[in-house]
């Protein structure tokens, strides 16, 4: 904003913002441009980190005046706006998604090739922002995606960690974890904003007061931090607009050294500043799996409350009634992470703008909603009423409160049912007193939706039972979707242009249309090319290997992959015991070696670091890897690999590549999974259990083009009941108890038996998710897949036909159903 006095008189200075000329010539002087006057070089001293800046510069210069449109809207509109509060955003790199959705890459390409530079050596200079875990972050990324492309105004909010989730690198076979310094090389998509910083406070008192004759409440904190705003572009695929991501890092104010910790120590003062911008300083690497840490807390408090004051004081007008604030937001709570901004918002319309709380808790109702992401009773988050009411009082109050009313709510409806009052309680009481932030969520969401259509039956019958009697229609599903721009657009060019030149452009914002592929399926022209195109992807992927110094893919193998976290639920453990029973199958004879089918088994997974579990079951995937791959009894037919440090980058060269998908978790286990989408896009064949979306992608792809095996969710449940004993499955199958027999034997830790001992006896005698129980029906499910690749022409068919009908997965169709059902938010033209 202009605020000086003099107005503004020369043309440039009154003349909109326009963009440089869209042509080689103007992107060539712009870059050049920015290498000299921002990076401080010239071409011929610039070395490839600055040029690959001053590229990032440039795209961005192009992007910039339809951002300043866009933000201007935003305020002078009328229209919803849809706040995504998450704590996790795993966006993958920046430079080729901006350049495509601006329609620059070509023009790029070629200015930089007249400046004597190869564009794809400044591709590999990006490091990716891991601002995520897993499939919740990723999913937030593609969801900003498609609401920028579907012109849905949109501001993601999140956290602008120091660090994101950890570099994995093997060292004997082992994890290790080294901080993901993404910042340190610039970045260059983020504007930092610090005019734009909020004040939060934490700790404190609360105290009543007499105002003007009313008795209100009023929080005393006891410190404070500042968070500051870093924007990011977030740009719709050709349509020209462009949403924000704001993301928040944490700075210390002056006044929290002077107040809490200013001892006339310098050093003691500096050491301060380094307590506030501890909040920002890392991504927690826990996956599915909550720690229930303070500083986990105050970085759950820190992004949602500056998110909330952003809104309320920066993005709406001035004037702004607040009492029709639900008629300009949803608050879109992205699992239990955000659910703190509940009382948050109460606060700031009771205490601040002095709303009674019925009127605030109504708006409060409308303005948020929520989706869980999960059904592991271990990963439903949980705050000590000791810890929170340390560490913002007057929002425990405030939870009291709301479950005072809830609780007389309960017994209006249901009478004075003591047992199902406990149940329903937002405070739990054992094992010591805890809020339970899911109940928080449902209860104060105008909408509560799972990922999945049998995730979402799940909450409704189990999880979240009582609520779904009392309130029936709050509960909604959103089957998950991913961006089709990214994982096959991008990810995957040479089946892009396959599809286009089937179908026309159009399917990139229209997934549905890659229905006309069917028709093909049956064409052997097609086919062929398409083949061809699945064999490029391998060669591209193999060379992607060799330069990170793995081994390469070998010719005429099945590229089977496991990418995704290491989680017990989703049973590595089981693919494990696949490619030992497999491999000891060869060695024993039981198998002719040069009847097996060549399979390169790939897996990416990182796993938190304080799992210990999953630890071990990256060390054995690698210690058989290594002992399979180099037996020469098997005859190169059977290869592990094992690539360290999983990440977008590297999921977007492995999913083209992929003949088979796995996603054999524990029926019931996985809300939903993402990742089985993407490769089923690219033209994977899954094998999985009747889980999360399987469900959906088995029902559309259709039985013939899929491998199904294992429980269903009922016959999990009825297994449990009547008391699973994973030692009778070990007992009952030789092949088991071989495969089981000869880890336990050392014969993949040098003879060592006490290595992978833990994990034997986990499997035998606790086996939570069951892989001995479905080891039977998976290998069975193994052996139709083999036959089923045996014949290439019929699986070439049965993967197109999996591209065909995965448009229902695209994450445009996703953002519709939340419009309709939970946002009830419209693009604006
Ligand atoms: C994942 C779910 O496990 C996965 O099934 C789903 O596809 C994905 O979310 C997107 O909906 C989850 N990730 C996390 C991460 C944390 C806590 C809970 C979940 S659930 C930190």
């Amino acid at each position: 904003e202009n605020t000086s006095e003099l107005r503004p008189t020369h043309p440039l200075a009154i003349a909109p913002v326009v963009a440089p000329a869209a042509s080689v010539d103007g992107f060539a002087k712009q870059f050049l441009q920015n290498l000299n006057f921002d990076q401080g070089v010239t071409l011929s001293t610039s070395d490839v980190n600055d040029q690959y800046l001053a590229l990032a510069y440039t795209v961005r210069d192009y992007l910039m005046a339809r951002w300043f449109d866009d933000r201007a809207q935003q305020k002078a509109q009328q229209n919803k706006t849809v706040c995504y509060l998450s704590a996790e955003y795993l966006l993958g790199r920046q430079l080729d998604n901006n350049l495509l959705a601006s329609r620059l890459t070509d023009i790029a390409t070629e200015a930089l090739a007249q400046c004597g530079i190869d564009i794809d050596d400044l591709r590999q200079v990006e490091i990716e922002p891991g601002l995520g875990n897993g499939g919740l972050g990723r999913l937030a990324a593609c969801f900003i995606d498609s609401l920028a492309t579907m012109s849905v105004p949109t501001i993601g909010y999140g956290i602008r960690y120091e660090y994101g989730i950890f570099r994995q690198a093997f060292a004997d076979g082992q994890q290790i974890e080294q901080p993901d310094a993404w910042l340190r090389m610039g970045s260059p998509w983020d504007f930092a904003h610090p005019e734009a910083a909020q004040t939060i406070s934490f700790a404190g008192t609360t105290e009543t007061y007499d105002d003007d004759g009313v008795e209100r409440t009023r929080w005393v904190p006891e410190w404070n931090v500042l968070a500051v705003p870093y924007n990011m572009m977030v740009p719709g695929y050709h349509n020209g607009r462009v949403n924000t991501l704001r993301l928040w890092r944490a700075v210390a104010t002056n006044a929290f050294d002077l107040h809490t910790f200013n001892s006339g120590d310098y050093v003691e003062s500096v050491r301060a500043q380094t307590f506030a911008e501890n909040i920002s300083k890392v991504l927690y690497p826990e996956d599915s799996t909550p720690q229930g840490k303070e500083l986990r807390l105050q970085q759950q408090y820190f992004f949602v409350a500056a998110s909330i004051a952003d809104f309320i004081g920066n993005v709406l007008p001035d004037d702004f009634d607040i009492e029709k604030l639900p008629e300009r937001v949803i608050f879109q709570l992205n699992d239990t992470h955000p659910v703190i901004g509940v009382p948050e918002l109460m606060r700031v319309l009771v205490d601040e703008k002095k709303l009674e709380w019925d009127a605030a808790w109504a708006i409060t109702q409308k303005c948020f909603a929520y989706t869980c992401h999960t059904l592991l009773p271990e990963a439903l988050e949980v705050w000590s009423v000791d810890l929170l009411g340390r560490l913002l009082p007057r929002h425990l109050e405030i939870i009291y409160r709301i479950n005072d009313e809830f609780l007389l709510e309960v017994r209006e409806r249901f009478g004075d049912d003591e047992m199902l009052i406990r149940n329903m309680s937002i405070i739990g009481e054992h094992p010591s007193r805890s809020v339970r932030m899911a109940y928080l969520a449902t209860v104060a969401g105008s909408k509560v939706n799972g990922v999945a259509e049998l995730h979402s039956q799940l909450l409704r019958d189990n999880v979240l039972k009582d609520f779904a009697e009392m309130w029936p229609d709050k509960f909604t599903n959103v089957t998950n979707g991913v961006t089709p721009r990214r994982f096959l657009r991008l990810a995957n060019p040479e089946l892009s242009d396959l599809i286009t030149e089937a179908l026309g452009a159009g399917w990139t914002v229209d997934l549905e249309r890659l229905r006309g592929l069917e028709a093909l399926a049956d064409d052997v022209d097609f086919r062929e090319r398409f083949a061809a195109v699945k064999a490029s992807n391998k060669r591209r992927l193999s060379r992607v290997l060799e330069a990170r110094g793995e081994a390469p893919l070998d010719d005429g193998h099945m590229l089977d992959v496991m990418i995704k976290r290491l989680h017990e639920y989703k049973r590595q453990t089981l693919k494990v015991l696949h490619i030992v029973s497999t491999y000891e199958g060869i060695v024993s004879g039981r198998l002719d070696v040069d009847a097996v089918q060549p399979r390169t088994f790939l897996f990416g997974a990182k796993a938190a670091p304080g799992y210990g579990m999953a630890k071990r079951i990256i060390h054995l995937i690698n210690a058989v890897g290594e002992v399979v791959s180099a037996d020469e009894r098997v005859k190169g037919k059977l290869k592990v690999l094992y690539p360290a440090n999983y990440n977008v980058t590297l999921a977007e060269r492995i999913i083209p590549a992929a003949d088979l998908s796995e996603q054999i978790s524990l029926a019931g286990k996985e809300a939903s999974g993402t990742g089985n989408m993407k490769l089923a896009l690219n033209g994977a064949l899954t094998i999985g259990t009747d889980d999360g979306a399987n469900v959906e992608i088995r029902k559309l792809v259709g039985d013939d083009n899929f491998f199904l095996f294992g429980m269903s969710e009922p016959e999990v449940e009825a297994l449990w009941a009547e008391g699973y004993r994973p030692a009778d499955f070990y007992q009952d199958d030789e092949e088991l108890r071989r495969a089981i027999d000869l880890i336990a034997s050392g014969a993949f830790s040098d003879g060592d038996r006490s290595v992978f001992e833990p994990l034997v006896s986990n499997l035998l005698y606790d086996d939570r998710f069951m892989a001995l129980a479905d080891f039977r029906s998976y290998l069975d499910a193994q052996d139709r897949v083999d036959a089923a690749y045996a014949d290439q022409d019929s699986w070439v068919r049965s993967a197109i036909l999996n591209v065909a009908r995965s448009g229902y997965f695209s994450s445009d169709r996703a953002m519709r159903d939340y419009l309709e059902r939970i946002w009830h938010a419209t693009p604006v033209s």
